[in-house]
């Protein structure tokens, strides 16, 4: 893997309705990211944060149920741009959330370079909800099916293309808050998902063997994209929609030294952190040691 990182913050909050989500890339900084990945070996360049709108002027849209669908867009747009800059100079993007709603720019970002891209959606929920299935017009509810470039033109055409990505080349990991129409959806599309029934009987190393030769076989990059309300909220309790019986810390650690080892995977982001809800900085804290070992820390 490239020995550059570009570490681009998100702080938007937009894409649901808890405040303080949007302090997670200060959050993550502040558990020493930086420092963590020099000591690895890169050279890390903070690029700042994406500038995303204010709550407080961000506008309703009358004609949806989507929650400040512009302004969502907006900070998308600018965040697409971005990755484009960092990835044609061959560098590793870092994307610190913000809510989960930022996985459409960063994607719209990183698919641009890449025919068959392949995601690792490591979390909760799908995220595969449109504007008709969602029960609560939340947009980071529906990144993975925006992507899919299923939902609101004004969020599907976010870097000036549709689709981002294949069904075939998504693998969930985790779920078990799934609604309704995202079960759906999940069968129809034949998308491979890891509930937390799986990784119990399975066990963390079989579910990580099997997405990685999965993913190499048919994909030519991977993006893993991380909310972590995967985790159990006992690990990570800085979370916004927090759901029990979750991935343990260990489990977590595992997951991304094998990712490590397989060197499959092109981009990463680290989502949801909310700390206003965490203890001390836990959840930061946890993000920063998950981001070491997927960038090859080990104990060795
Ligand atoms: N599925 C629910 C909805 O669409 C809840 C989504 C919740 N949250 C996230 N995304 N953190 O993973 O509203
Ligand atoms: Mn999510
Ligand atoms: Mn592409
Ligand atoms: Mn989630």
């Amino acid at each position: 893997m490239t020995k550059e990182i570009s570490i681009i913050g998100v702080p938007m909050d937009l894409g649901q309705t808890r405040r303080g989500v949007d302090m997670g890339p200060s959050a993550i900084r502040y558990a020493r990211l930086s420092e963590r990945l020099e000591k690895l070996g890169y050279t890390v360049y903070d690029e700042g944060d994406i500038r995303v709108g204010l709550r407080e002027r961000a506008t309703a849209d009358t004609e949806t149920n989507l929650k400040n669908l512009s302004a969502v867009a907006e900070g998308n747009d600018k965040l697409s741009q971005k990755i484009n800059e960092i990835t044609s100079l061959g560098r590793f993007p870092l994307v610190l959330g913000g809510d989960h709603s930022i996985a459409i720019g960063t994607l719209a970002g990183v698919a641009k370079r890449s025919e068959n891209l392949g995601v690792i959606w490591y979390d909760a929920h799908g995220d595969l909800n449109t504007a008709e299935t969602s029960p609560s017009g939340n947009i980071h509810g529906m990144p993975l099916a925006v992507s899919l470039g299923m939902g609101h033109p004004v969020l599907t055409n976010i870097g000036g293309y549709t689709p981002k990505i294949k069904p075939e080349n998504i693998v969930i990991i985790g779920a078990r808050s799934l609604d309704e129409g995202e079960r759906e959806l999940i069968k129809e599309k034949g998308i491979k998902v890891y509930t937390m029934h799986e990784i119990d009987r399975m066990g963390m190393t079989a579910v990580m063997e099997e997405t990685i030769t999965y993913l190499k076989e048919r994909t030519d990059g991977v993006h893993l994209s991380l909310d972590l309300d995967g985790l159990d909220p006992e690990d990570a309790p800085g979370v916004g929609t927090p759901v029990v019986g979750g991935i343990s810390y260990r489990e977590s650690h595992l997951a991304m030294e094998m990712l490590s080892e397989a060197n499959i995977v092109t981009s990463a982001e680290f989502v949801e952190i909310n700390p206003i809800l965490d203890e001390h900085n836990k959840t930061a804290r946890v993000a920063v040691a998950l981001i070491s070992s997927l960038l090859g820390d080990t104990l060795l």
